[in-house]
């Protein structure tokens, strides 16, 4: 690029992160992860006038609308009690909004809209026609019984169920949401519209859902690393990888790590980790599933089970690992963590999470020049499967397992391949400007042929 085109793009992009910064004073994720963003589209954009003539990452950097209610509800104990529900639909360019439900004390709109702008790009990045969307609750199902928590989805779907529909905007789980919400918040859909559409993925596979959904996001990351490992002539094969979280994400991560060979050695929750040298293997991976989906209990007893791990506070960065895979929330790797990986011979991650490292920490990646795939490409196979679901849904067929799998591994080789094709540099891939540039083409591209909208 010549250095007149260099100074440009540095002040257009002063310019519209400022106005970002201005116009979402308080929500610093939201304008972490467009500054992310940002950063690779204003060099892709500086010789193509027609991006800032009509303004396209500036609308793209504003969501359709936000609908922000009150969710009330009953306890146990008979005490009313009150949370706040939000959807952020976001971008619905190439298809209706797509996205999570998050339910965690530390929902707020900076929060979801960050998500929210993320699906955009990735949802772009799976092939298929969906537009991005995120939403949820700061209220925490940690501790509630399965009555609360059914009363708590019951009346959060009261108020959301007039927003979206299978046509308008699908949303799924996340944090805090998984099989026991989703059934608990679609039948309360069925209930109000009198209607069995596919308004949700993430069903069970009584009542609609689709084969591998439940395992796709943690699949679909391992695929990603596997994709970048094979890219350089390299493989799983007695790598040794850290994972962070114990929820859906991290543990089928582990199994399909387990799978190709590699040894899964971590897992962690938001009171500390375990870190087992003998590796989690499937038996021990079972335990986990119960302890987290039936028990709801802490990750500290999986060492007070396996004698051959260990509990520590704090996250599981300073494990010496091949790989790492952050599967737990944002901003759970900083620059310091980042380097800590660095010096102990990480050459690769690939984040489960939405935006688990921090600015700082992407920066010591990319200056080290190991294998880094954001999350948008890396984890983008679990949306992809909430895709196939509403296909499958809107025919009314169901896949077998292996036609799933297959489809996953294919999806997940086609973004790999995209961010080759935008992020070749000389003698490496910059997978993550590659993720954001390919993101970024299709929805400009439905963006520029409706003019203003
Ligand atoms: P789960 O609720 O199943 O598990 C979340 C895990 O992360 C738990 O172990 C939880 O610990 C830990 N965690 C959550 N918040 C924090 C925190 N603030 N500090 C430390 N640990 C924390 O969620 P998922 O596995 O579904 O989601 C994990 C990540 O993957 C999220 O970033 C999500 O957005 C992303 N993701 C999920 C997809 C999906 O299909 N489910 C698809 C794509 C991305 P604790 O129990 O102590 O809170
Ligand atoms: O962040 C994500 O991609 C998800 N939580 C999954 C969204 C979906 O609609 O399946």
């Amino acid at each position: 690029m010549s250095k007149n085109i260099t100074g440009a793009t540095d002040k257009y992009l002063q310019r519209f992160l400022n106005g970002v910064e201005k116009r979402n004073q308080n929500e610093p994720e939201f304008i972490q992860a467009v500054s992310e963003v940002a950063e690779s589209i204003f060099p892709y954009i500086a010789d193509k006038p027609i991006y800032h003539e009509m303004q396209i990452l500036e609308r793209m950097a504003e969501p359709d609308r936000v609908v922000m209610f009150r969710v009330p509800w009953t306890d146990d104990e008979g005490n009313i009690r009150n949370q706040r529900g939000y959807r952020v639909q976001f971008n619905s360019s190439i298809g209706p909004y797509k996205g999570g439900l998050r339910f965690h004390p530390s929902v707020n709109l900076s929060v979801l809209k960050f998500l929210g702008f993320e699906q955009t790009f990735k949802n772009s990045l799976t092939g298929l026609p969906m537009g991005g969307g995120k939403g949820g609750s700061d209220f925490n199902p940690k501790g509630k019984s399965d009555n609360e928590v059914m009363r708590f989805c019951q009346s959060f779907m009261t108020e959301l169920y007039r927003h979206i529909g299978e046509d308008t905007d699908i949303p799924a789980g996340d944090i805090g949401v998984g099989a026991r919400e989703i059934g608990f918040l679609f039948g309360q859909y069925k209930r109000i519209e009198n209607r069995f559409v596919g308004v949700l993925t993430g069903k069970g596979m009584a009542f609609g859902g689709s084969k591998i959904r439940t395992e796709a996001t943690g699949y679909g990351t391992v695929y990603f690393m596997q994709n970048m490992l094979e890219h350089v002539s390299d493989g799983f094969k007695d790598k040794t990888v850290v994972v962070s979280g114990s929820g859906n994400v991290a543990s089928y991560a582990v199994q399909k790590v387990n799978d190709l060979g590699g040894k899964a050695v971590t897992l962690s929750d938001s009171s500390g980790f375990i870190h087992d040298p003998d590796g989690i293997d499937q038996e021990k991976l079972d335990f986990v599933l119960d302890l987290k989906n039936v028990r709801r209990g802490r990750i500290s007893e999986y060492a007070d089970k396996y004698k051959s791990a260990t509990f520590h506070e704090g996250r599981p960065w300073g494990v010496k690992c091949d790989i790492a895979l952050p599967c737990a929330t944002q901003n759970e790797i900083n620059g310091d963590e980042a380097k800590t990986l660095v010096d102990n011979g990480c050459m690769g991650i690939a984040e489960g999470a939405n935006m688990p490292t921090d600015l700082t920490g992407i920066g010591v990646f990319q200056n080290a020049g190991i294998l880094y795939a954001p999350s948008k490409a890396a984890n983008a196979g679990g949306v992809a499967v909430s895709g196939l679901e509403m296909s499958q849904n809107s025919a009314r067929i169901a896949w077998d397992e292996e036609e799933l799998d297959q489809r996953l591994k294919g999806i997940m080789k086609g973004i790999h391949d995209s961010c080759v094709q935008y992020g070749q540099q000389d003698d490496r891939v910059d997978y993550l400007a590659g993720a954001n540039i390919a993101g970024f083409i299709k929805v400009a591209e439905a963006m520029l042929s409706y003019g203003h909208t």
